[in-house]
């Protein structure tokens, strides 16, 4: 834990805090606005998006590369993995659900659950101090039909799954009345078509009518938050996705939901940052699911870089930490998967430190004199502040691993499984 490295953490610490006070950034601030802010980790990298019903073998709409050993197998195994990765992060954290880790007492379809089925998750996660999110699992079932859910063609399947999106909703505001913590509740579905349709106006409307029915009951904000998650295409739906982005948008500022930005889901040009300002002002709520697309629609474990800090700055810049929310999703099992969720979560929480360190006041005073010389030379050198010494000293203060000795903590608790 580095513990024999204190003087070293505390004197790094104190030389940073130097340089940014030149700054006139105030670096204890920084910290304690930090340790406000949620990171939702999703569950669902835990187990390869498989869940714990027993469904035979059904099509899964989600893309997992690998075959790592370890995955988690039941409710225990993965709440225990999460306090694991937990552990190894200095941030506030949230845990994002899908409907397809219930825990049922007696086998139960997917679209009857109700909160009693995540009592085992809400229990923990008052505990721990954890607010939840939580997803309808609109996929991998034998009433996903041709891959179609809420947009359908088939009756029956639409009614199935509006049944599931109506229960989804009462499970989140359930759970956010039990924790006293507003829940995200997101809807993704991956309906869509390999090739050329013949009619997308018939799946369009029929997701409205879908979507109309699951947000007919009005809901207080104060316990949930409905978000709608779009994409440009999935892998084998390259032609045609229904709930596109400009779908969702309308929809939800037509009819006052919210809107879920994956990072991963645009073109490879494409960025989220410039569509927060966009969005923001004309929607409730903003959940982003923060991811690595590799090219394509790839969800690649999160890393640090200049895509992650542009989307943390932009975020305080705009002073937007409280407006929106963030989430990971990300999977990949040809690694250990605690490790995936640690080298996400630290990611994301040095991204945010470093946002919050920024001397935002400068580079916004030199825009705003029109001296675009200033602004590109100084966003340029506070690249370089010395972010980094505050983020060991949080790790270290909090209790957190220090650097990468939280890899031979992974290591360690990866041999003392026994799941295989
Ligand atoms: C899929 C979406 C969605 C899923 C989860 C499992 O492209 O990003 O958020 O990752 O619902
Ligand atoms: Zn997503």
């Amino acid at each position: 834990m580095y513990r024999n490295k204190e003087d070293v953490i505390l004197r790094n610490y104190d030389h940073a805090k130097a340089v940014y006070k030149d700054f006139d950034v105030d670096v204890d601030k920084a910290i304690e606005k930090f340790k406000t802010i949620p990171i939702s980790l999703h569950c669902w990298q835990g187990d390869d998006v498989k869940g714990f019903e027993d469904l035979g073998d059904v099509e899964s709409q989600n893309v997992v590369t690998g075959s790592y050993p370890g995955a988690a197998r039941n409710g225990d195994e993965l709440r225990a993995d999460i306090e694991k990765a937990f552990s190894m992060s200095p941030a506030k954290h949230r845990v994002n659900l899908h409907s397809i880790y219930a825990e049922p007492k007696k086998p139960t379809p997917r679209n009857e659950l109700t909160a009693d089925d995540f009592n085992g998750w809400i229990e923990w996660a008052k505990e721990k101090d954890y607010g939840l999110d939580f997803n309808v699992s609109f996929f991998t079932h034998p009433m996903m039909v041709d891959g179609f859910s809420l947009a359908s063609r088939r009756k029956d399947v639409r009614d199935y799954w509006v049944k599931a999106g109506v229960g989804g909703r009462e499970i989140s505001y359930e759970i956010g009345k039990r924790l006293g913590t507003p829940c995200y509740h997101n809807i993704w579905v991956p309906d869509g078509l390999k090739d050329i349709p013949a009619n997308r106006l018939v799946y369009r409307q029929n997701l409205i009518e879908s979507l109309d029915r699951i947000f007919e009951k009005k809901l207080d904000r104060k316990y949930i938050r409905d978000v709608l998650e779009g994409k440009l295409f999935g892998i084998g739906i390259e032609s045609f996705t229904v709930g596109s982005h400009e779908f969702y948008l309308a929809y939800a500022v037509k009819n006052g939901v919210g809107v879920c930005l994956d990072t991963g889901h645009y073109h490879p040009t494409e960025t989220a940052v410039d569509k927060i300002t966009a969005v923001a002002p004309f929607v409730d709520d903003v959940l982003l699911h923060v991811s690595r697309g590799v090219r394509w629609d790839s969800d690649h474990v999160l890393i640090q870089g200049d895509e992650l800090d542009a989307l943390m700055l932009e975020i305080k810049r705009g002073d937007f930490f409280d407006k929106i929310a963030i989430g990971l999703d990300f999977f990949d099992a040809s690694i250990n998967r605690v490790a995936a969720w640690v080298i996400g979560l630290r990611s994301a929480g040095k991204s945010i430190l470093k946002a919050l360190l920024e001397p935002t006041h400068l580079v916004e005073e030199a825009e705003a004199n029109g001296d675009y010389t200033s602004r590109l030379a100084l966003m340029e050198e506070f690249k370089n502040l010395p972010f980094n010494a505050v983020w060991d000293y949080v790790c270290h203060t909090t209790g957190t691993y220090v650097g990468s000795t939280w890899l031979d903590e992974v290591k360690a608790y990866e041999s003392g499984l026994n799941r295989n």
